[in-house]
């Protein structure tokens, strides 16, 4: 019955949507017999665009119904989303949280609901863990250590003294960044040669990654920047337009670390144009959906899952066939 009137409201959903909005945002398969609510949290990145299409493809491969709300970078929405599948009655809730807080009430009702909760992605900030079933995504601090001590090897292959770190951060308050910054600081605090000169905020947006490049070349001029330090490979490729531009050669005159793997940062690394890319995989979606149908068949799932990542480096062997973006 539970799951009748589900199939129901979702075809009403989704003949609405496709009705009055013309573009439907929620993504439904009628048919399906598990039915997941997917709240993904913008498009602000190459990142973002493969993990969306990850989740697509796993959803469509295990023949479950999938229904997507895209929040546009915006918490509100992803919370209205969260409580629209609560009303639908979703068999298991998907979310990847734009920033750390303010989601216990929400996750409390989809608790009193029954309707267990799947981080993607990003975390959450509580002190009561019971509010998610799973989480599945990044050791992003393990990516931040992964990118200081590239650049401590960096350091050491060109014998440099000092070396100034510019740092652009994502989304204030994310995962990602909190923990991209923590990793990196950990490791570089320990050595003297390495100084972060400044931390500013790119959003993970590549016109705001060109636009904190612009600002930071004022503030400290062509020679007061060392390195970039940047949280996701649409920042660094915007910084990258604005080196090109002020005939600055990147990976020389500044040394570039980034974060993603994208393929058009990972080929920039091919051509010496970055130093360092730093992997995040975004192909979630079948980690995700086989967590669905464990949980759907009762069994136990693990609390935390990260997928296996590594680095990409100047200093390493860049014709090896595994060295490739998404
Ligand atoms: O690095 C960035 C995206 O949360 C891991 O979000 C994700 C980050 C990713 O916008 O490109």
């Amino acid at each position: 019955m539970k799951k009748t009137m589900t199939l129901l409201l979702i075809l009403c959903l989704a003949a609405c949507l496709t009705g009055c909005a013309g573009k439907p945002e929620a993504e439904t398969e009628g048919t399906a017999s598990v039915v997941v609510g997917f709240s993904q949290l913008g498009a602000e990145s190459s990142w973002r665009i493969a993990n969306t299409a990850s989740m697509e493809a796993a959803a469509k491969e295990a023949g479950f119904g999938l229904m997507m709300e895209n929040a546009n970078q915006k918490q509100d929405k992803q919370i209205d989303a969260i409580r629209s599948f609560i009303a639908y009655q979703v068999d298991v809730i998907v979310f990847s949280p734009i920033v750390e807080t303010g989601w216990e009430n929400v996750m409390t009702e989809a608790r009193q609901a029954g309707i267990p909760v799947i981080l993607m992605d990003r975390m959450i900030e509580t002190e009561d863990e019971s509010l998610y079933t799973a989480y599945v995504g990044a050791d992003f601090y393990a990516e931040g250590r992964r990118a200081g001590e590239y650049l401590i090897r960096k350091a050491d292959a060109l014998g440099a003294e000092k070396l100034r770190v510019a740092e652009i951060c994502g989304t204030a308050d994310s995962t990602p960044m909190r923990d991209r910054q923590s990793g990196f600081m950990d490791v570089i605090r320990e050595d003297p040669r390495i100084e972060v000169i400044d931390s500013v905020d790119g959003d993970f947006l590549r016109s705001k990654g060109e636009e904190c490049m612009r600002e930071l070349l004022e503030k400290f001029g062509r020679d007061g920047i060392d390195v970039v330090y940047s949280h996701n490979d649409s920042m660094t490729l915007g910084v990258l337009d604005v080196l090109e531009k002020e005939g600055i050669e990147p990976a020389r005159d500044i040394l570039l670390i980034t974060v993603d793997g994208e393929k058009e940062a990972v080929d920039a690394l091919k051509a010496g144009k970055i130093n360092c890319v730093v992997q995040c995989t975004p192909n979630l979606g079948q980690s995700v959906m086989k967590l669905v149908r464990d949980l759907k068949a009762g069994r136990d799932v693990p609390k935390i899952y990260h997928p296996e990542e590594g680095a990409f480096t100047d200093l390493d062997d860049l014709t090896d066939p595994s060295v490739e973006g998404f």
